[in-house]
């Protein structure tokens, strides 16, 4: 574990906490490096079954450190460290088989607001915001966010986001679809928790088959996505959380999911 990247389990949630307050988690090389390694280590930790990532303080992620990474004084290769720290970070989420819960606990900017939209289920604390504030300083939305932000949103408010860069509220986030649901500030880390606890009570399997499909819908034909769901569904047709569901229905009991 290191300072700036907290890391806990709760039961089968790993919970991953940005961990610089005072700067609103911005994020820096030794940050960046650290949330690479821990969603590097969580491909192969078969006991967390679903993943919380959330900020401390009032700040979710206001994106690139300005000071320590990009700082004042002269041009330099931003392709270096966004090949080096942003895309392999959020390849690694996506590919990631489990549910990655982005618990948006307060401000969310530029790539830390991309960062959170690579996670699976994204829900905000009432007094979040969010802004896509790379134009403020002459760059372009990175971290995925041309990819998310039309998905999620649409086109039109996806382009007005990035271009005009200007900042909406959790309220406004839910309303366009950018975030699922929204909870009070004092209720948020519980809930948040809550959420990924219930995630990670749920079929791993099946969650994992999802988010795979999910994943390849966007640059899938119709045909090839239902070639995909049939191979997918035939792998969970048979599992033994299958037969447990079907079990758990006609018993009339919960399902106990291993
Ligand atoms: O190679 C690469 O890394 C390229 C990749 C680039 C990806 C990017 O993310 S580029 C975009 C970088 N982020 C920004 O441009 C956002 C900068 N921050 C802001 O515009 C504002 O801070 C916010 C809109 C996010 C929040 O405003 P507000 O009024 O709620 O808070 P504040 O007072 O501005 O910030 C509180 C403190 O955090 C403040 O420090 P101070 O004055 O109390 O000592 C502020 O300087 C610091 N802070 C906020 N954002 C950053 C930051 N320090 C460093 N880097 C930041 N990004």
């Amino acid at each position: 574990m290191s300072d700036v990247l907290l890391v806990e389990d709760r039961g089968a949630v790993r919970v991953l906490t940005l961990n610089r307050p005072d700067r609103l988690n911005a994020l820096t090389p030794d940050l960046l490096a650290a949330l690479n390694a821990a969603f590097e280590a969580l491909a192969s930790e078969t006991a967390v079954r679903a993943v919380l990532l959330t900020g401390a303080g009032r700040g979710f992620c206001a994106g690139a450190d300005l000071n320590q990474n990009l700082g004042v004084g002269g041009k330099r290769d931003l392709g270096q460290s966004i090949d080096q720290f942003y895309n392999p970070l959020v390849r690694k989420m996506r590919a990631l088989p489990k549910p990655i819960v982005a618990a948006i606990n307060g401000v969310a900017a530029g790539a830390g607001m991309n960062l959170g939209l690579a996670g699976d289920v994204i829900i905000a604390a009432r007094s979040a915001n969010f802004t896509q504030a790379f134009v403020r300083i002459g760059l372009m939305p990175d971290a995925g966010g041309t990819y998310f932000l039309p998905r999620l949103i649409g086109e039109g408010r996806a382009r007005a986001m990035a271009m005009l860069g200007e900042t909406i509220t959790a309220e406004q986030a839910e309303a366009i679809g950018l975030v699922t649901k929204l909870y009070d500030d004092e209720v948020f880390a519980t809930e948040a928790l809550a959420v990924a606890t219930s995630l990670a009570a749920k079929p791993a399997m099946a969650l994992a088959a999802m988010k795979q499909a999910l994943n390849a819908s966007a640059a899938n034909t119709l045909d090839a996505q239902l070639d995909l769901e049939r191979d997918l569904q035939r792998e969970l047709g048979n599992s033994a959380d299958f037969e447990e569901g079907v079990r758990a229905f006609v018993e009339k009991r919960p399902a106990r999911f291993k």
